[in-house]
């Protein structure tokens, strides 16, 4: 077969950022063309490579984009988050439904191989059993972005079995890695408290002090998402998500954490809107199909997480 040519839709996200540098030693520089809607400040530009500005819901462009390189493979990570969602509901239910629905139409027009989605645990809700969520179970999203995505799963399942479209997608919990800065998640607090630790010493957060949610580092979601992509396709029982998993811990967890690096480190709590969507999640995630159908298996916990990043941010800040 020829050489993919890989289009990464939402590459100036929190994840597109660290999947192009990965997809990129994987299929080479030449072969990965990142897509924003936003123009990356200029440095980045010069370390992107090929970039297109790009918005998702202009089907032309997006056309126009995968001719021009010859795309054969789509990330589409565009999309918009649950605390942002809240605040624009349509936009984000049309952002997340129709953005998707114009790469699955044009990955069946344009014969592409292979199409990325990710999914996230917002799609489960209050009725869903909050403990080792099955793969399979009661799902009642809350959230705008909770019940666009699980619509989202919906259409891939049905793109892959009436059009054939080689779909996979991940129900990411909440991805922490110190590259990128989430932007609009009911997760980012993960991310932000420990910027916060290395430079004020101090963390107000917007989740209360015992709110449990699963949480995965950033290395764990790169890797699960190239596993999930370069699967054999008799691989992939399920069409809809996986589900994934590999840390949870509540906000006075991951302080400790920290402590354990910063003894002066102090946070306090705040609750605000964010936390009636946490209530609505998971606390922890049953991820079986995903190990037994294609060997999924997290590396981080949330110490050996924390070294990491703690780390890493000194190193940006010196
Ligand atoms: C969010 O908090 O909205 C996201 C997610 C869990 O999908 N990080």
């Amino acid at each position: 077969m020829a050489q993919d040519k890989i289009l990464v839709i939402g590459s100036a996200g929190q994840l597109g950022t660290e999947l192009v540098v990965a997809l990129k030693n994987v299929y080479g520089e030449a072969n990965v063309v990142s897509a924003d809607v936003r123009e990356p400040a200029q440095v980045r530009k010069e370390e992107l490579g090929h970039f297109e500005k790009l918005d998702v819901l202009n089907v032309p462009r997006l056309a126009e984009v995968i001719e021009k390189y010859k795309i054969t493979q789509i990330y589409h990570l565009a999309a918009m988050l649950s605390a942002t969602g809240e605040k624009h509901p349509k936009h984000a239910w049309h952002l997340n439904v129709q953005g998707l629905l114009n790469v699955l139409d044009l990955a069946v027009e344009k014969k592409l191989h292979k199409i990325y989605f990710p999914s996230t645990i917002a799609v489960f809700g209050p009725t869903t059993p909050k403990i080792n969520t099955p793969q399979f179970c009661s799902m009642e999203p809350t959230t705008v972005y909770g019940i666009s995505k699980q619509a989202g799963e919906g259409w891939c399942n049905y793109y892959f079995r009436k059009y054939g479209v080689d779909v996979r997608s991940l129900r990411y919990p909440g991805l922490i890695g110190y590259k990128s800065m989430p932007g609009g998640g009911t997760t980012d607090y993960a991310v932000d408290i420990y910027h916060k630790a290395l430079y004020a010493k101090q963390y107000e957060c917007f989740l209360a002090e015992n709110t449990y949610l699963p949480m995965m580092y950033m290395d764990d979601a790169i890797r699960g998402t190239l596993e999930l992509m370069h699967a054999d396709s008799h691989k992939i029982t399920i069409r809809t998500s996986y589900n994934i998993s590999a840390m949870s811990f509540s906000p006075k967890e991951i302080a400790q954490s920290i402590q354990k690096h910063i003894p002066e480190f102090t946070i306090s709590y705040k609750p605000d809107f964010r936390q009636a969507i946490a209530e609505s999640w998971p606390q922890s995630i049953d991820d079986s199909s995903a190990r037994n159908d294609w060997g999924w298996k997290p590396e981080y916990d949330l110490d050996k997480m924390t070294e990491v990043m703690l780390k890493n941010i000194k190193i940006g800040l010196e």
